[in-house]
């Protein structure tokens, strides 16, 4: 299913979407639903470093641009589920934050969702890259190695080295994990997604579907609205900017022939908002623009898009507002 056919259709139910959670409650089985036998189902999810790639491979197993993408480091800040469905099973993809040792409250609420997604596993799908020796983060490792369930190893970005690299890695964490499945891919390039759908498909649990075969994500349609804003920013600002923001939607509304939505950047101090407005609003305006045509695309209607700077004092280290984002339960 299309990603925009669901957004249309789950409009009205926002409200009622939780953001940022770990595992939704479970929908029961709709009634007189029935499943063939032997059908498959499970959570599959992908960790790993910041910047290995693994939102590009979660929109690729997807085939949706669930994720926001970006070469920045952090760009991924919770837990996204994309679904995939098919009449014999189905298969729901967490995308994570990078794995880091936590400096504020912000990215103590991320590395939760790293957490959860290592508890609730069914298939664990650790993302690493070519030019990743080791993985920095110890004991998130040392967990991933001693997991009993299926593991995965994807040693990621392989076109950017030689073959001579790539199985050189290969090695390293074959000793590592010994029990672990490791390939070589290209999230970007397509390079063995299909072969590892393949695998994974395999090794799903019988199990009935987690949720109703036609939804793509447990994310409501403002978490999208504002990843794509907050994905404009990672490409605009340098240095701390982008990890000082937060895009919140206040407005989000649908009219025939347009969406009036406003949406607020909240910085954490008085002169990151200068920063983020540029001279004359240069910058804002560079972001709003990017921002509208990406939205229109995705929603594929017209969008005005009402952009605003707001400080909201440290609302990095601040637990409520932090909850309020949905960083928090
Ligand atoms: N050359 C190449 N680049 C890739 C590949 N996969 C991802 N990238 C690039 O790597 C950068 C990071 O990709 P993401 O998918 O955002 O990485 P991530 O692991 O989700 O990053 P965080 O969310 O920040 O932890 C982007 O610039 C991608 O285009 C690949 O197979 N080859
Ligand atoms: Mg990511």
């Amino acid at each position: 299913m299309h990603l925009r056919t669901f957004a249309i259709k789950n409009m009205s139910e926002e409200k009622t979407q939780p953001e940022g959670i770990g595992l939704p409650d479970l929908p029961p089985m709709p009634a007189g639903a029935e499943y063939p036998e032997g059908h498959k189902a499970g959570f599959v999810n992908i960790v790993g470093s910041p910047n290995v790639g693994k939102s590009t491979l979660m929109n690729r197993l997807v085939g949706e641009n669930i994720s926001i993408i970006n070469a920045k480091a952090q760009t991924t800040r919770h837990r996204i589920m994309g679904i995939v469905n098919q009449p014999n099973w189905q298969i729901v993809y967490s995308d994570t934050p990078g794995v880091l040792d936590p400096a504020y409250k912000l990215q103590e609420g991320m590395m939760k969702f790293v957490k959860t997604a290592l508890q609730d596993a069914d298939i664990l799908i650790f993302v690493t890259d070519v030019y990743e020796d080791a993985m920095a983060h110890e004991a998130t490792f040392d967990k991933i190695a001693n997991m009993d369930i299926p593991v995965f190893v994807l040693i990621n970005k392989v076109d950017l080295e030689g073959q001579e690299v790539a199985m050189k890695r290969a090695d390293y964490w074959k000793k590592k994990i010994p029990r672990a499945q490791v390939a070589p891919i290209s999230a970007l390039h397509n390079f063995n997604v299909d072969t590892l759908l393949d695998s994974i498909v395999a090794r799903l649990p019988e199990a009935h579907p987690f949720f109703p075969k036609d939804e793509l994500t447990d994310k409501p349609m403002r978490f999208f609205v504002s990843e794509i804003v907050r994905e404009k920013i990672l490409t605009h600002y340098k240095q701390e900017i982008p990890y000082s923001c937060e895009v919140v939607v206040e407005e989000f509304r649908e009219e025939p022939h347009i969406f009036h939505i406003r949406a607020e950047i909240r910085v954490a101090r008085e002169s990151q908002k200068m920063i983020v407005i540029g001279a004359g609003g240069n910058m804002i305006k560079r972001v709003g623009t990017d921002s509208r045509k990406e939205l229109e695309s995705f929603l594929d209607k017209k969008v005005f898009l009402d952009l605003y700077v707001r400080v909201d004092k440290d609302w990095r280290n601040d637990e409520s507002k932090l909850k309020r984002f949905g960083y928090f339960d």
